[in-house]
């Protein structure tokens, strides 16, 4: 990807560390992707894309911002993307999932803090992401403690830091506040961008974003097909593209994938041997590049069938509505629907485990995962009450905390493997 140093220098990138870093992300891509099995021929597609994520995709945004638009990085699924293309901006998912540069992110933060956080401090400080340096406007929000102190920190690194507070009950009180930061956030977007929301655009951007959504949707219904038509890590994989790429290219992308897919059911085709054993993995989100856990998982007898996670049908189970005639009618179904996001930061949060044991169900699974980052105290918290309750419920749960560390692998896929010849027998 040398071709791109130009672009990457004027983007102000650290270009050795840059380097090494692409370098290391293209070894264990081929490593994780390109060893699996009779994998279906869309997913070229998705490898063209991750190929090219630091390159033609910047490129992309760079030529979009010299045509006046706005590129705006986001850290978590409560930003409604409706509303950023809604005035002609793109979104970029911002969250990073390599440990990179931790030393640097730590002298500014602390030690104990989870690797999400750190990883995209890492990225910034050293300077070796495009997107957080392409964007106009970096949104952060008040969820967990971890990342509401640390937009703090990163405040004077960024030329635009925007943060959207969010409540923490679903009390009439909390969807208020919601919809409120919401008009907040669009005063921000139109002058930003010098655009104003009216109801056409609003329009557009949900039935761009719905069409994301529903696409995505129906992957996940395909693979509840048996045998499984295609694996847990490429299904990962398309959800972290979901943040990344053009969403109408994004969206045709899947629908031929699914397509492609249908074909494979009637075939009886899969790429897992038959008997697989089926698990779901639920819990923190998976940004780029993390794939440890489900390559630990998938090369040690199971299947991954589902993610209980804002990388998964966390972050994409509900479409927003489209009724009514005015923005403020719009704005009103946007508010409805992400205020069902239900997120570990949510007091009390009784939806997420009722989604988990309805997975459990709809995707004929053996096992759960619960899968923790270290130090991230809402979902840790939750996964301890959720598996006494989910082994009250006959769903047989391991609980797995990790970071993204390599030296704990080992350690771990001598678990999953135990899990798995638990749940198979
Ligand atoms: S809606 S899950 S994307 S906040 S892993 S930083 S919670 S300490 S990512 Fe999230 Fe929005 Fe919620 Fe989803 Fe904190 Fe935990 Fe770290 Fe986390």
């Amino acid at each position: 990807m040398s071709g791109y140093n130009q672009m990457w220098s004027e983007l102000g990138l650290d270009l050795e560390a840059h380097d090494a870093l692409l370098s290391v992300l293209g070894d264990s891509y081929h490593n994780i992707f390109m060893t699996q099995k009779n994998r279906p021929e869309g997913m070229k597609y998705f490898d063209f894309v991750m190929s090219e994520v630091h390159g033609l995709r910047i490129k992309e945004l760079m030529d979009a911002k010299t045509q006046g638009k706005k590129v705006i990085g986001l850290y978590c699924v409560f930003v409604p993307e409706e509303l950023i293309i809604a005035v002609d901006g793109i979104s970029v998912g911002l969250c990073a999932g390599a440990e990179f540069n931790f030393e640097g992110a730590e002298q500014i933060l602390p030690r104990n803090l989870c690797a999400l956080i750190k990883s995209a401090f890492g990225f910034k400080l050293g300077r070796v992401c495009p997107y957080i340096e392409a964007c106009d406007l970096v949104v952060g929000e008040n969820t967990c403690d971890g990342k509401k102190k640390a937009y703090e920190v990163l405040s004077p690194y960024v030329k635009d830091l925007y943060v959207v507070d969010l409540p923490q009950t679903k009390s009439n009180a909390g969807k208020m506040l919601l919809k409120e930061e919401y008009l907040k956030f669009i005063a921000k977007l139109e002058e930003i961008s010098g655009k104003k929301i009216t109801y056409e655009n609003l329009r557009k951007g949900i039935d761009i974003v719905n069409a994301k959504r529903k696409a995505v949707l129906r992957l996940a219904e395909l693979r509840k097909s048996n045998p499984i038509p295609i694996s847990g890590l490429d299904s990962l994989l398309i959800n972290q593209v979901f943040f990344y790429d053009d969403p109408v290219r994004f969206t045709n992308s899947v629908n031929a994938l699914c397509d492609e897919l249908v074909e494979r059911i009637k075939r009886g085709e899969g790429v897992f041997p038959e008997g697989t054993v089926r698990v779901i993995v639920s819990g923190c989100p998976m940004a780029v590049p993390n794939w440890k856990v489900p390559y630990i998982v998938e090369t040690s007898g199971a299947a991954i069938v589902g993610e209980e996670s804002c990388v998964g049908e966390r972050g994409t189970r509900w479409l927003t509505e489209t009724k009514g005639s005015t923005v403020e009618d719009l704005v009103e179904n946007i508010t409805d629907r992400y205020f069902k996001i239900d997120c570990a930061i949510f007091t009390p949060n009784h939806s997420r485990l009722e989604h988990i044991k309805e997975m459990f169900e709809r995707y004929n699974a053996k096992g759960l995962i619960h899968y923790n980052l270290q130090f991230c105290q809402p979902y840790i918290i939750e996964s301890g009450h959720f598996e006494t309750d989910l082994k009250n419920s006959n769903i047989p749960t391991l609980r797995l905390e990790t970071d993204y560390s390599q030296e704990d692998i080992g350690q771990l896929k001598t678990r999953v493997e135990a899990f798995i010849e638990r749940i198979k027998g």
